[in-house]
């Protein structure tokens, strides 16, 4: 990076930090926006003068909420309720909820962030948003989980509406989740609208949501194989988590002719050397979905598989790495695993799974490498149809969905091969899914004026 470039970085950084101490997710995916867009912005001094990346690093709104519940032996909890509206510019605020031990103030602001340029990417007209919970539904009974969603939606309905702000599940908020948020978000509001996303097929949901993430990760990673004349067929895939992202991706990517070898949760991972079958897949979505029950119970089904206690998939050789659990995952070890195993591509599922200086080492490895916002957009992307769905007031076929969710895939690949492709002819799809998705809301920004 030039002289001028990298300044502007280090002073735009030095104030996100200041501003916002103690929050490193959020610098992190802060900084990785910062240091592929900041050409673009040298180039362009109006957008310096409006402080637009200033702007999008400030959220238009953050709304942090107390959120009382009891369990089922009538003992009194206290959990914390975030929602980020980070911006509006092109459409209004979309983003999952995540209920998770973990959630805090810095990894919502991350989300919310990342939320706000992968749905510019997406084609469709959506700001960016996340909310969630430091609740932890393991464990906890359905009534349990029923009362702590009608409690968190009896604040959140008050900031949310279908033209206002649509969430939708992420981590630890699925269907039934889904489920019991809208059940009271319309017993309150006396309306049956689309104000959230990944609704149940005969209430309001748009059909495909559920493998949309997983699904659209397979058709992004196709594009990138096919720019090396490479395809699915007969790799062996690694897969993290074991949760609705894992899932639906471990179930592409085998049908597209891959071997996929491993899933995981946060106790250990799974390595099956025979690879996953429609069968295999059928009990994994039997196991997480309906018993709730946990990846290394496969192994008692499946005994040729082994269990890895403490462990993460990435020591096992691979061809293709799909993190789809959570943020930070592969660390610079687990990178070096990757690339000693002979991997050719890394596309993110999860959100920001991928250390910076993992990263580094994979793009050293010379493997092609997607992130996030680029090739897991794919369930935002599915969200939106949703929404149009509502709107109209109609359902689409399955047909119908998989091919616009597969032409969105491409066009997104194409924005990243539109702004990302180097001198050399490579692609650099962090620079080029970063770009693409600021210049899009830095546009509506500049048109909008100073709000
Ligand atoms: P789920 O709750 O369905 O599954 C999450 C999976 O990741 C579980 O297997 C879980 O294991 C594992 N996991 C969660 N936290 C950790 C952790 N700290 N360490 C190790 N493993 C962990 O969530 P999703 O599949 O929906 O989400 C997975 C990722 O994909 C997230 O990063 C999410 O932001 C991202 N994403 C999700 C989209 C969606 O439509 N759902 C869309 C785009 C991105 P355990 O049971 O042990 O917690
Ligand atoms: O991270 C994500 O893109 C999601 N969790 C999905 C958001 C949505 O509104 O469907």
């Amino acid at each position: 990076m030039e002289d001028f470039t990298s300044r502007f970085v280090e002073g735009f950084m030095g104030e996100v930090i200041a501003r916002n101490p103690g929050e490193s997710e959020f610098h992190q995916a802060v900084r990785a926006v910062a240091e592929s867009v900041a050409p673009y912005i040298v180039e362009n001094p109006h957008l310096m003068d409006a402080k637009i990346l200033e702007r999008l690093a400030e959220p238009e709104r953050i709304i942090i909420f107390r959120v009382p519940w009891t369990d089922d032996r009538g003992e009194v909890h206290i959990n914390r309720g975030f929602r980020v509206q980070n911006s509006s510019a092109i459409g209004p605020y979309k983003g999952g909820l995540r209920f998770h031990p973990s959630v805090n103030l810095s990894i919502m602001k991350f989300l919310a962030f990342e939320q706000t340029f992968k749905n510019a990417l997406t084609t469709l007209p959506m700001g960016g948003a996340k909310g969630g919970s430091d609740f932890n539904p393991r464990g906890k009974s359905d009534a349990e989980v029923m009362r702590f969603c009608q409690s968190f939606m009896t604040e959140l309905y008050r900031h949310i509406g279908a033209d206002t702000d649509i969430p939708a599940g992420d981590i630890g908020v699925g269907g039934r989740e889904i489920g019991y948020l809208f059940g009271q978000y319309k017993r309150i509001k006396d309306q049956f609208t689309g104000t959230l996303t990944g609704k149940g097929l005969n209430w309001g949901g748009s059909i495909f949501r559920p493998e949309a993430t997983g699904y659209g990760l397979c058709y992004f990673a196709l594009k990138m194989l096919e720019g090396r004349g490479e395809s699915f067929e007969g790799k062996k895939v690694n897969i993290s988590g074991a949760g609705n992202v894992a899932q639906y991706a471990a179930q592409k990517a085998m049908r597209l002719g891959a071997k996929v070898q491993t899933l995981s949760d946060s106790d250990g991972f799974v390595f099956d050397p025979d690879g996953l079958t429609e069968e295999k897949m059928q009990y994994v979505f039997r196991l997480k979905n309906i018993r709730r029950g946990r990846i290394k119970e496969y192994v008692q089904e499946y005994p040729s598989a082994q269990y890895f206690p403490g462990e993460r998939p990435w020591k096992i050789p691979c061809d293709i790495a799909l993190p789809c659990a959570t943020q930070n995952e592969i660390e610079p070890a687990d990178a070096e695993n990757i690339v000693k195993g002979g991997a050719i591509l890394l596309a993110e599922g999860a959100n920001m799974p991928t250390t910076p200086e993992a990263v580094k080492i994979i793009l050293a490895g010379g493997l092609l490498y997607a992130p996030g916002k680029a090739s897991n957009a794919g369930g935002v992307a599915v969200s939106g149809l949703e929404m149009s769905q509502n709107s109209m007031r109609t359902s689409w076929t399955a047909d119908e969905v998989d091919s616009m969710l597969r032409r969105i895939m491409s066009d997104i690949h194409a924005s990243c091969v539109k702004y990302g492709t180097l001198p050399d002819g490579s692609i650099d799809y962090v620079l080029g899914a970063n770009t693409a998705g600021f210049i899009k809301v830095a546009d509506a920004m500049i048109d909008q004026g100073l709000v």
